[in-house]
């Protein structure tokens, strides 16, 4: 064994534990646990723990804290150029998000000052995001691309995002969202840029080993289902996974249209009807909530969380984190909007970025548990229940992290770096 962790309180979010499902955590009170090659190896209450784990080389003690799986954050734009905080300034003052992006502003500015930068500035200014959503607990983030809108730009977006999981203590996964919005030099003819993503871009960064998922978004101001599709059955004959921006501004069908291929996820969904969940029901689609772009675009109209739960479906939350929508550096704080808007109990929001959000990357069998054979990545935390890490806000109470079974910044044992 190489770790032994005891003297914590684990939040194991395994739904093989006593009281999951009941409306627990799959709580070990005075629990243990131990790694051996960036796994985990076994893990359950201190007195139980066979001789051989606690044998381990390195020993921490949890002082009593509360452990998690590593937080995942399964949707997130981290990577782009410039800064968008003067439409916030603009929406402030009344003007609204549509507007804005037909004004040219929106999407097309960070697409401008994306295809402007250079790879080392894009890539610095990442990392201060990414630095900040993992001193908030993030072992995993998804990044997106979709500022880049052609090869070399979307290409120099995907190879920063790896770059971050290869400079970082975090495993990234990406999503190329060359569907992003209808870049100018095609504009009018969205149908022949669709036809260029499928038989030119597309092949050619997942030649480069660039993408893990493909993604699009469908709306009136972006791609119709139909063109979507197009794009969609390129990447399932490429062997890629899907995920779909949907039913954020209004309904396009997109979730039913997603479902048809099996989508990884479907994600915003204000807008969804009592058919689309029907459709994310029986595919088994998780539908990802991104309270931060819902708090900050003052949208009104909420996702269906209610008919979600009854129809079953599994419910991720992640930040979204991107320069105009969502600008959400904390994972914690968008669970923590996620309860208080959307009505998500504590325990949903846990799940929504550990067990459920591994799902929504595909990940469900690697990741988001604290269960044997599932990757070491923990997410430590100053509280006294999992019930606290939704509670305050504007503060963060993570004490460090374990990713595929090696410490970082945990203080409290005084680990070096
Ligand atoms: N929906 C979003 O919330 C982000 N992308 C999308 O399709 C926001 C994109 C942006 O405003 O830059
Ligand atoms: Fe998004």
């Amino acid at each position: 064994m190489d770790t032994f962790i005891h003297n914590a309180r684990i939040a194991t979010l395994d739904p093989g534990r006593d009281g999951y499902g009941q409306g627990g955590y799959g709580l070990i009170e005075g629990g243990a646990l131990a790694i051996a090659a960036g796994r985990i190896a076994w893990v359950g209450e201190l007195n139980a723990a066979p001789p051989q784990c606690r044998a381990a080389r390195q020993v921490i003690d949890a002082g009593a804290r509360l452990l998690t799986p590593g937080l995942i954050d399964c949707h997130s734009h981290a990577v782009f150029g410039g800064d968008r905080s003067h439409e916030f300034a603009r929406r402030l003052a009344g003007e609204d998000y549509a507007q804005i992006a037909a004004d040219g502003g929106g999407i097309m500015a960070s697409v401008d000052a994306t295809r402007a930068a250079d790879e080392e500035t894009l890539l610095r200014a990442a990392l201060a995001r990414v630095d900040d959503l993992c001193a908030s607990g993030v072992t995993t983030l998804e990044i997106k691309s979709g500022y880049g809108l052609n090869l070399r730009d979307e290409a120099k977006m995907l190879r920063v995002a790896r770059r971050i999981g290869e400079l970082r203590p975090l495993r990234v996964v990406t999503s190329f969202l060359g569907a992003h919005t209808l870049p100018r030099e095609f504009a009018g003819r969205a149908d022949e840029y669709i036809e260029h993503l499928c038989d030119a871009v597309l092949p050619a960064l997942h030649g480069k080993e660039l993408v893990d998922a493909v993604d699009g978004f469908c709306e009136s101001i972006a791609f119709s289902a139909a063109q979507i599709a197009r794009l969609f059955a390129r990447a399932r004959g490429l062997g890629l996974p899907v995920k779909l921006h949907a039913e954020q501004l209004s309904n396009s069908g997109g979730s039913a249209m997603a479902a048809r291929f099996e989508a990884l996820s479907v994600d915003h969904l204000e807008y969804l009807d009592d058919a689309g969940v029907a459709a994310l029901a029986k595919a088994g689609c998780v539908a990802v909530l991104l309270p931060g772009a819902f708090y900050c675009l003052r949208e009104t109209r909420r996702p269906p969380v209610a008919a979600l739960r009854a129809a079953g479906v599994p419910m991720a939350v992640a930040s979204d984190l991107n320069p105009g929508s969502s600008p959400l550096r904390s994972l914690p704080l968008a669970m923590h909007l996620g309860c208080l808007l959307f009505g998500l109990t504590p325990l949903e929001a846990l799940a929504g970025t550990t067990r459920h959000a591994a799902r929504a990357l595909g990940l469900n069998r690697r990741c988001g548990q604290v269960a044997p054979g599932f990757d070491a990545d923990l997410a430590f935390w100053d509280l006294p229940h999992p019930e606290a890490l939704v509670y305050e806000f504007g503060h963060n109470p993570c004490a460090g992290r374990i990713v595929a079974g090696r410490p970082v910044a945990l203080d409290f044992v005084g680990t070096p770096a």
